[in-house]
């Protein structure tokens, strides 16, 4: 890997003041109750950049009430779509205007490269609540045909409560598709971000404050999983939405049954499959299937971590593969012109790491890459392995890293078989100039999203989600709004001889 020598630039590349590092509750900053609060990590460095407040089971309770309260008593449900419209797209206006400070946070807490940050993932996030915004005032109700003798319809009701727990790979981008959602249709929020990535989160909070966002429409809870599963368990939270590992995911579910039962949206883990056949542009498929493992240093649900080549252009896919991956500028995620951060903590890289190691033990052919980069932070070098079998378990695992796992296979149905042998489901990718086979290959697969001669594409509209473990329910676009929505049926007599 090449590392980076650039100078730092602007202001807002590191090192900066990072202003709010308090729970977030009816729209104050306020102390957790115990006072307690716990390190944010700069996985640069491996030193602590602030310490930020950690909520306990008190600190979620009155985050609780607040959002109760805000949801049974305030404003925000009961104002006409346009202005709920409104305020989403003035905190659209006011995230845009802060989005190199929001990247900034993100980068210096979690690593993520601070231009990807800023030029690719917070226009996304922002698009998101533009999106919402649109259609506060456009979900609604529809009159029934009945036998004739009733007037029936339905309307579409907020939940009440959000619980919104996030994972730290892409925070800013992932709380846009949880709240923005849950918002428009009226409800009110209690946010948990990762405890890897807190700050961004507190940022925009004041920002909806300021945007006009009434007190206790949405409150930050920074903490670690106890808060998460007190979010999931809680009597008085009517649904949670979280993004994150399977296990999780599994125990939120269990939460949420043994407390009120509250619905569920589990966006967990991948092992999407890349598949490049014989006749697709190699040019694109090399610099795509780079991307779709490499970018964000692995850590992506929809990483495409299992790349399947075709046999007639392996070795010639595999050789270029290796020098882009060799020439992927590793270095300080803040300085511009680099691609590659370090891993979000020292976890990751751990886990990474014994990944690495498991690919050499189960015979993997290393082919670039394997090793940590400097002796300072959590860098890890674009590795591939090839020659991968289906039973290794870097072919089987999600491993979240910058570790390409390169697979030689010879027909469509084989490939077919070999992708969807997974308990995963999440993305998928296919490179090939044939339309039978894109139809053949995008109808066969079991992932909720398939793209066609590229990767990664994401888009408001488009929903997103899994099979199998990856979860269920989707979000984004229209579909996500069922997620936040009550439909209740009215029906009456159309003539009532007895008024
Ligand atoms: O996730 P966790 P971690 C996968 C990826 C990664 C692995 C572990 O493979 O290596 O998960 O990452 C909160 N009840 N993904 O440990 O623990 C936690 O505080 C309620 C894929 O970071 O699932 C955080 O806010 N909440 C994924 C959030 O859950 C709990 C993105 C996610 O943390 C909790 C992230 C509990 N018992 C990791 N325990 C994706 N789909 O993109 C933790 N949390």
């Amino acid at each position: 890997a090449v590392l980076a020598t650039e100078p730092v630039e602007s202001p807002l590349r590191s090192p900066f003041t990072v202003q709010y590092t308090k729970l977030f509750i009816n729209n104050d900053f306020v102390d957790s109750v115990s006072g307690k609060t716990f390190p944010a990590v700069d996985p640069r460095s491996e030193e602590v950049s602030v310490e930020v407040a950690r909520a306990d089971v008190e600190d979620v309770d009155r985050a609780v009430k607040a959002a109760r309260k805000a949801f049974e008593e305030g404003p925000w449900p009961r104002l006409p779509g346009c202005e709920r419209a409104r305020i989403l797209n003035r905190m659209a206006d006011l995230m845009d205007e802060h989005k190199d400070e929001l990247s900034a946070l993100d980068t210096l807490s979690m690593g993520k490269v601070y231009d990807f940050a800023r030029l690719a993932e917070a226009p996304l996030a922002i698009g998101l609540f533009r999106y919402y915004a649109g259609w506060c005032d456009k979900t609604h109700g529809m009159v029934l045909p009945t036998d004739g003798s009733f007037h029936a319809y339905t309307l579409h009701e907020p939940i009440g409560v959000v619980g919104s727990i996030l994972p730290w790979n892409a925070p800013f981008y992932l709380l846009a598709m949880k709240v923005a959602p849950a918002l428009a249709c009226g409800n009110t929020i209690v946010l948990k971000p990762a405890q890897q990535s807190p700050l961004s989160a507190l940022l925009i909070a004041k920002l909806a404050a300021e945007a006009g966002l009434p007190e206790g429409a949405l409150n930050v809870v920074t903490g670690y999983g106890d808060a998460g599963m007190h979010i999931a368990s809680h009597m008085d939270v009517d649904k949670v939405a979280f993004t994150g590992s399977t296990e999780v995911g599994r125990e939120i579910m269990v939460g949420a049954a043994r407390s009120n039962l509250k619905p569920v949206i589990l966006e967990l883990g991948g092992k999407s499959p890349f598949i490049i056949f014989e006749d697709a542009d190699m040019d694109a498929a090399v610099e795509q299937s780079h991307q779709a493992i490499f970018y964000n240093q692995g850590q992506m649900c929809v990483a495409g971590s299992r790349t399947f080549v075709h046999e007639s252009v392996y070795d010639k896919y595999l050789e270029r593969a290796k020098t882009r991956a060799e020439n992927r500028v590793v270095g300080d995620p803040f300085k511009s012109g680099v691609e590659h951060g370090p891993q979000a903590d020292k976890a990751q890289y751990n886990k990474v790491m014994s990944y690495i190691q498991a690919g050499k033990d189960d015979g993997a052919r290393l082919v670039t890459g394997g090793n940590r980069v400097g002796c300072k932070g959590y860098y890890i070098q674009p590795t591939i392995f090839a020659d991968v079998q289906d039973g290794m378990k870097i072919c089987r695992e999600e491993i979240f890293g910058p570790v390409m796992s390169v697979i030689k296979f010879k027909t469509v149905d084989e490939v077919i078989k070999r992708s969807n042998q997974s308990e995963y489901g999440l993305g998928a990718t296919v490179m090939t100039k044939n339309v039978d086979t894109i139809n053949t290959v995008t109808r066969a697969l079991k992932a909720g999203t398939v793209w066609v001669n590229a990767y990664g594409i994401l888009t408001p509209s488009a929903p997103f989600g899994g099979y199998k473990k990856s979860g269920f329910g989707r979000e984004n676009g229209a579909y996500a709004l069922a997620n936040y929505q009550q439909v209740k049926s009215v029906i009456m007599p159309i003539y009532n001889p007895a008024y």
